[in-house]
């Protein structure tokens, strides 16, 4: 059994990648069915039509509020029937009903080693140049449930990266 997963991207798509490439290797036990975008610029959805993945923007600036932006993501997901849905990169803070809707069936990969370098203001860049400032001499990703308080979900997968130059 195939597990299918939606993937949530705001920009270059770098992790979405990483699963497309993942999802060729024969026996893998999951395919990617959607892309989901809130900036119509990602490159990310170009990575998607690129292996003939539907991708579709959805800008949050077209909603008056964070709750009428997440029920319209809400059906627009739904649309896929996904078994799993993957924040890859994904740079809006979800509301308390969002994350119901998909309890148990939503992940963040954060680029830090949680619970370092998470929370307030640590997203995208801002965690790297968090890391790099406190001259940190490894950092990683942490993969967790999302949950209503962001990057405190639980942690099932952490992978290290020693960092060798010092900026
Ligand atoms: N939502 C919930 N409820 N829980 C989590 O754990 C979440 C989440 C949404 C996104 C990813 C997270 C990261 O890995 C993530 C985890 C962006 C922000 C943020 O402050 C916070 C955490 C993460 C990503 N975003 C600003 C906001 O006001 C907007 C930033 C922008 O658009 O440039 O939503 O880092």
């Amino acid at each position: 059994m195939s597990s299918k997963i939606v993937v949530l991207i705001s920009g270059g798509g770098t992790n979405l990648q990483a699963i497309i490439d993942a999802c060729t290797e024969s026996n893998y036990p999951a395919e990617i069915v959607g892309v989901v975008s809130n900036k119509a610029d990602a490159y990310g959805l170009t990575r998607a039509q690129n292996s003939n993945i539907t991708a579709v923007t959805l800008s949050h600036k077209d909603f008056a509020s964070r709750e009428d932006y997440d029920q319209a993501l809400i059906k627009e997901i739904d649309c896929f029937d996904a078994d799993l849905i993957v924040l890859a990169g994904f740079m809006r803070i979800l509301t308390p009903s969002f994350v119901q809707h998909f309890q148990g069936k939503l992940l963040n990969i954060h680029p830090s080693l949680l619970p370092k370098f998470g929370g307030k203001g640590m997203y995208g860049n801002h965690v790297h140049k968090a890391v790099i400032e406190a001259q940190e001499s490894e950092s990683g990703i942490s993969i967790h449930f999302v949950n209503e308080e962001y990057d405190k979900g639980a942690i099932f997968f952490q992978a290290k990266v020693s960092i060798e130059k010092k900026f």
